[in-house]
């Protein structure tokens, strides 16, 4: 989908003049409505099929960029981590991590956990992170039980985990099976291993767990890297189902997508610097939307963050899948785009952001069971699919 200020104004010309030669009746009577022609250096807006602006001056936000072919033979690839700023690996929920190679095939095995995990439902091996030099993996599934463990590996220098060197970090019972969350990052400056939890499941909260000071159900809990037996602090509360998280080394800013409950999906941004102390709402509210009165109280007690992108259940998309700012200098962009996907409709979009406001949002493509879009060591980003692909986001020059 193309999005640049070059073709924006072009077509916006061609339709003044045209609308004109209609009204005049001939070539050597073209008169321009000068209501119609818009300046060049002005601030003009072209609606897109989400039915969002995309502002058009030379100094626009824009995006080149497509969906490229798909690349088979993965199994249920729900995660994709950098390791070492030098290559990418692959989460696949069954179990197990390979290596992703440049054509976007899968390589070595480097872990296989298979016997510690099952994949079903929303439960497996759900996510991976890495410590800043490469030397130490984290780990978040579900058990045999169901319960959420956060573990840490040994990486050999070839890549590879050292299996025996397994310690837990943290165990959660589920009491339920859904809203496992399960993503993990490790801050930018290496300080912070953080964990990103579901409501614990059902709907509609039940128990009220997420806003629960003293449930690790729905938060971003902070473990120290570096402990052997890290103390759990809870640093947000109010998350449902977090799918999919990153940061932008670019801006320092997380990029949180949370599942909705019947309505609407939403997706965050806060300055990693500003994380602690807030609360992203659920499930006092869903979205913006008031939900369960009786929270608003508990959730008042924290700093709010509100979605800066929410869309509803309409057009087959019912689930957020989360999502990665585009920093590839393949992709011309303009700002900064957000690449994310609806896991029931697959549809592929980017959504720019300046600031706090919205300054676009443009459809890509579309990706049947797309569970989430995140960026390789070049900054490139891939759409993994539960159904056993992956596709890259390409340039559409
Ligand atoms: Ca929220």
């Amino acid at each position: 989908m193309k999005r640049s200020t070059s073709s924006n104004v072009l077509g916006l010309a061609v339709i003044a003049i045209s609308l004109a030669a209609c009204g005049s009746g001939g070539a050597d009577d073209v008169t321009v409505d000068p209501s119609v022609v818009i300046p060049i250096d002005t601030a003009v807006s072209v609606t897109n099929p989400d039915e969002t602006t995309v502002a058009s001056t030379p100094t626009t936000p824009s995006l080149l960029a497509t969906l490229g072919a798909p690349v088979e033979g993965w199994n249920q690839p729900v995660d994709l981590v950098v390791w070492r700023s030098s290559e990418t690996h692959v989460v696949e929920r069954p179990g197990v991590v390979r290596r992703l190679n440049d054509d976007g095939t899968s390589g070595a095995i480097l872990l296989d956990i298979s016997d510690a995990t099952k994949a079903e439902g929303e439960r497996g091996l759900l996510g991976l992170a890495y410590s800043l030099d490469g030397a130490h993996a984290f780990v978040n599934y579900t058990d045999l039980v169901g319960s959420t463990i956060v573990a840490r590996f040994d990486v050999r220098s070839d890549g590879t985990f050292d299996v025996d060197s397994r310690r837990q970090l943290l165990a959660i019972a589920q009491p339920y099976r859904n809203h496992n969350g399960g993503d993990l990052l490790v801050t930018p400056d290496g300080a912070n291993l953080l964990v990103f939890t579901g409501d614990g499941g059902a709907r509609g909260d039940p128990d009220r767990y997420a806003l629960d000071p003293t449930s690790l159900l729905g938060k971003i809990i902070r473990l120290d890297p570096t402990a052997d037996a890290p103390e759990p602090e809870i640093w947000s509360v109010g998350l449902r189902n977090p799918w999919r998280v990153s940061v932008d080394p670019a801006t320092n800013r997380l990029w949180i997508a949370d599942v909705g409950q019947n309505a609407v999906e939403e997706i965050n941004v806060v300055d990693l610097a500003d994380l602690k102390g807030t609360s992203f709402g659920w499930s006092a509210y869903e979205g913006k939307r008031p939900y369960n009165d009786d929270q608003l109280e508990r959730h008042s007690a924290y700093r709010s963050i509100e979605p800066v992108l929410e869309y509803e259940h309409e057009d087959g998309d019912c689930s957020v899948s989360g999502g990665t700012v585009v920093r590839n200098d393949d992709i011309a962009a303009v700002g900064d785009w957000y690449v994310f996907s609806d896991f029931c409709s697959g549809v592929v979009r980017a959504l720019c952001m300046d600031g706090g406001n919205e300054c676009g949002l443009v459809t890509l493509g579309k990706v049947p069971s797309s569970v989430g879009v995140l960026s390789d060591h070049t900054g490139r980003p891939w759409v993994l699919s539960l159904d056993g692909f992956v596709v890259p986001v390409i340039s559409d020059r």
